[in-house]
Order: structure tokens, then C-alpha cells, then sequence
């Protein structure tokens, strides 16, 4: 049975949840045939990556979509390209700021994702969420994992689709902002998981 690992993060940047927490909390551990093993990932420049490789190690899944949340995107983001660069531009969790750093000193510039990104536009367009296929998953945590993860897939020279998706905030957290953001209920960000998720289904 193909086994997917999916992850999200834990909260951050002061807002009392992720939605890419609550999403992964809500998935079964079995969809259309395929093992789902969900994980939550700290928002710490150092364990957030490590952790990401113990899962890899341990699960040694079949495809891996991680998820994370980007304040102030209108739209589930289809990131494409993973960076070698840290640049936060808040402290991590832990009151760490990283500026101009690699990821991987000496490692590639960038990965591009292995997820079928332009299928999964499309299956979420036809079920009516909204979507992009976006060029910078930025320079904090979420890069750093994409990265991370992209990486240790080439280096053990594995053909796992990979990739990461950032996803709005949700209405509660919109409410809660002092300047005005965009939102998507957590129901949608539910639902648009699961077309993902069966876009995986379809590469085997
Ligand atoms: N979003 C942050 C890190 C954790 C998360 O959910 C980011 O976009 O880097």
C-alpha cells in the first residue's frame, strides 16, 4: 500500500493556531487505498528540519506533501522551487533569527518540487478552490523544510514525489488581525487536502 507522509506546523508568529496543524489532526489515516502518516513539525530553525528527516528515515514514505501556513496568500500556494537561503524575517519559536544563511552550506541553489503541481491546479480549480502555482515558498521554516526535504531525496537518490503547500489563514485568525487578510474556512483547506492527496494516487 503506497504510504504518504503529510505534515504540517505547529503555530507561530503569534496566532494561537496553524491551520496546517489542524489539517493534518483532521485526516484519517487511510484514503483511497493509500497509508497516511501525519506529522507536526516545531517552528525551530534546528528541529524543525532534523525532525523532518527522522520522518523520512523512519516512515521511508512513497510521496511526501508538506503543508504550512502563509499569512496573507489569497490562495492554496503550489510552491514550485525550494531555496537555499534562510532569511527569516520573524524569530523561529525559539527566538532565533537567521539571516542570509544556506540551508545546506555547498548544497544546490534550489530543488524544484516533484508533486504533480499542475494536475493537483487543476483537480482543486475543478472543485471550485482556488489555487496558485507559486515561485517562493519564502525564507523561514517552510523553505527550510522544502528544502531540507528535497534534498535528502536527492542526496539518497530517491524519485519520491515531493513538495510543499502553503495554504491562507483562516476566517478565525483573519478576525483576529489588525490589518485586513485574506481567509479560507478550515473546511476548505480540509477539502483541498484531500484533492492533493488523491493526486498522489494517480502517479502510481
Ligand atoms: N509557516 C511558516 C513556518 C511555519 C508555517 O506554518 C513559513 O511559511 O515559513
Amino acid at each position: 500500500m503506497m504510504k504518504v507522509l503529510l505534515t504540517g506546523f505547529e503555530p507561530f508568529g503569534g496566532y494561537p493556531i496553524n491551520p496546517s496543524q489542524l489539517l493534518i489532526q483532521s485526516l484519517p489515516d487511510q484514503y483511497l487505498g493509500m497509508t497516511l502518516v501525519k506529522q507536526i513539525l516545531p517552528v525551530h530553525h534546528k528541529q524543525g528540519p532534523q525532525k523532518m528527516l527522522t520522518f523520512l528515515k523512519s516512515h521511508q514514505p512513497d510521496a511526501v506533501i508538506a503543508f504550512g501556513l502563509a499569512s496573507g496568500r489569497a490562495q492554496i500556494s503550489l510552491e514550485r522551487v525550494a531555496l537555499n537561503l534562510l532569511d527569516f524575517s520573524i524569530a523561529d519559536n525559539a527566538g532565533v533569527f537567521v539571516e542570509n544563511q544556506p540551508v545546506v552550506p555547498n548544497g544546490p541553489t534550489a530543488y524544484f518540487s516533484t508533486l504533480p503541481l499542475q494536475a493537483m491546479q487543476v483537480a482543486l480549480t475543478a472543485e471550485g478552490i482556488s489555487s496558485e502555482l507559486s515561485l517562493s515558498a519564502g525564507a523561514y521554516l517552510c523553505n527550510q523544510v522544502f528544502y531540507t526535504l528535497m534534498h535528502e531525496i536527492a542526496s539518497q537518490d530517491l524519485s519520491t514525489p515531493a513538495g510543499f503547500i502553503h495554504l491562507p489563514n483562516t476566517p478565525e485568525q483573519a478576525a483576529q488581525s489588525t490589518t485586513p487578510i485574506p481567509s479560507l474556512h478550515l473546511e476548505v483547506h480540509i477539502q483541498a487536502a484531500y484533492i492533493l492527496i488523491s493526486q498522489l494516487g494517480s502517479l502510481n
